[in-house]
């Protein structure tokens, strides 16, 4: 796993900042998945998109940190609308984002798996959306 230095706001449940990456914040107090976009809006932000290897591993990172248990962490995309076919938060699909690295097993696919997830390992995943687990904020540039 590569390294990331948090440059600013370190801290459990706090923004944190990594240079050219971004800004994110590991809520580790757990949230259904439609309470978890509404809170990140509320906090100018957005449930966190993956565009990239680094940024996936940022998040991964942040987990580590902050999850002394529980594999999974909301992220912004679904399946919600029609199953399969993951799209994000903003509506594009998941192919657009630039990151589609499943974790081994998933996704599980079912019509009750239709909430986007970060797993402990580092790759995608899918989860039913009214669990109470973490999620990731983003926020906009
Ligand atoms: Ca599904």
């Amino acid at each position: 796993m590569m390294l990331y230095k948090a440059t600013s706001g370190v801290g459990i449940n706090r923004y944190m900042t990594f240079d050219g990456v971004g800004t994110y914040k590991l809520h580790t107090s757990g949230a259904n998945w439609t309470e978890a976009v509404r809170t990140c809006l509320h906090e100018n932000a957005y449930l966190a998109i993956v565009n990239s290897k680094a940024e996936s591993y940022v998040l991964q990172a942040l987990m580590k940190w902050f999850m002394s248990s529980g594999d999974f962490a909301y992220l912004g995309f679904h399946d919600r609308e029609e199953e399969g076919k993951y799209r994000t938060v903003f509506g594009l699909p998941l192919s657009y984002t630039g990151f589609e690295t499943w974790t081994d097993g998933y996704p599980v696919g079912t019509n009750t798996f239709n909430c986007g997830c970060i797993h402990r390992s580092g790759g995608l995943c899918d989860h039913i959306c009214n669990a109470s687990i973490p999620f990731i904020c983003e926020k906009f540039d």
